[in-house]
């Protein structure tokens, strides 16, 4: 049977410190996306960006905070669109953006998987665990924030108040992060106390990619949970893709990303993925563009060869 899967734009940069996300999902349409999976088999349909209203300013007691009207529009924009794309297709995209989109996405995929009676779990691929509340960000890039947001972490009732009231939290035992090499001092205390699952650039040298991503996979399978994917830019080693404003030495390598996400397909667990954080005015030639849709595609399904007909032996 075909599988189906719509797309929606969200071009949303104000949680970032710089401009330039907002080209994002033009960029990912510019570099073939929607062509490149209906090649595949799929039945794709690409609903446009979500939009917001001008938003007059809110202002929080972290001084450092800004953009937060913004930053709450997009959330309560992209919460109920997240959950009807969940539940009309297979494997929806939310393409962005800013990883500040994810406090909306997230939690509308959660609700259709606890109307499916499903846990979520979210696969966080990232140099960062953006895990700052309002109270903890530092540089009041709300970007930082999503994790505890949609992990229902607050520690005040200025906070709780801040963003719009959480429907379906994910619990923090469901996330696996991969890729984390940039922790603030506040996110490095709330991953210990909460006991998150956390795979940092060390353990990847020591293990491989493999051996992390299968345990987490068998855990989902087991719980009969439904699997969001949550791809930061950052995640990637610069030199490969340059066109994200928050760029961390030492990330997955061309090989390391590929074989994530061909081993995520094979799993079939994955119901949802956001791409986000690509800055095209950042990019080289649109190489950060392409690779992204390189990627998704082998989420998607395209194989070198295939595994159970080796051309060998
Ligand atoms: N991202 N922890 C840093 C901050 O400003 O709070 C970096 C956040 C990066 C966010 O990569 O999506
Ligand atoms: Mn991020
Ligand atoms: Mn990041
Ligand atoms: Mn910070």
């Amino acid at each position: 049977m075909t599988r189906s899967c719509l797309i929606h734009g969200a071009p949303i940069e104000t949680g970032a410190s710089q401009r330039g996300c907002l080209m994002g999902p033009a960029s990912l349409r510019t570099a073939r996306l929607i062509e490149t999976l209906a090649s595949l088999g799929w039945a794709v349909e690409d609903r446009g960006d979500v939009q917001i209203a001008p938003q007059a300013p809110m202002a929080f007691g972290n001084p450092a905070v800004h953009n937060l009207a913004e930053t709450h529009a997009w959330i309560a924009a992209l919460e109920p669109v997240a959950y009807a794309a969940a539940r009309d297709s297979d494997l929806p995209i939310f393409i962005g953006g800013d990883h500040s989109m994810s406090a909306g996405t997230v939690p509308g995929v959660a609700r259709r998987a606890a109307e499916e009676g499903r846990p979520l779990f979210v696969l966080w691929l990232d140099a960062h665990p953006d895990l700052h509340t309002l109270e903890s960000t530092e540089s009041g890039n709300l970007h930082g924030t999503p994790v505890a947001y949609f992990t229902g972490q607050f520690s005040s009732e200025a906070e709780l108040a801040a963003y719009p009231p959480l429907k379906t939290a994910v619990a923090p035992e469901n996330m696996c992060f991969m890729g984390i090499r940039s922790v603030d001092a506040a996110e490095r205390a709330r991953i210990s106390d909460l006991g998150m699952e956390v795979h940092d650039m060390r353990a990847i040298d020591e293990t491989g990619v493999l051996v992390p991503l299968r345990a987490f996979l068998e855990r989902v399978r087991a719980a009969n949970g439904r699997l969001h994917v949550s791809f930061d830019v950052d995640f990637l080693e610069p030199g490969i893709a340059p066109a994200v404003g928050t760029t961390v030495p030492g990330g997955a390598t061309f090989r390391e990303a590929h074989l994530i996400m061909e081993t995520l397909c094979d799993s079939g667990l994955v119901g949802s993925l956001d791409l986000v954080e690509l800055n095209p005015f950042l990019d080289e030639r649109g190489r950060t563009a392409k690779l992204l849709c390189d990627l998704t595609a082998s989420l998607f399904g395209r194989r070198v060869l295939d595994r159970m007909t080796r051309s060998f032996g």
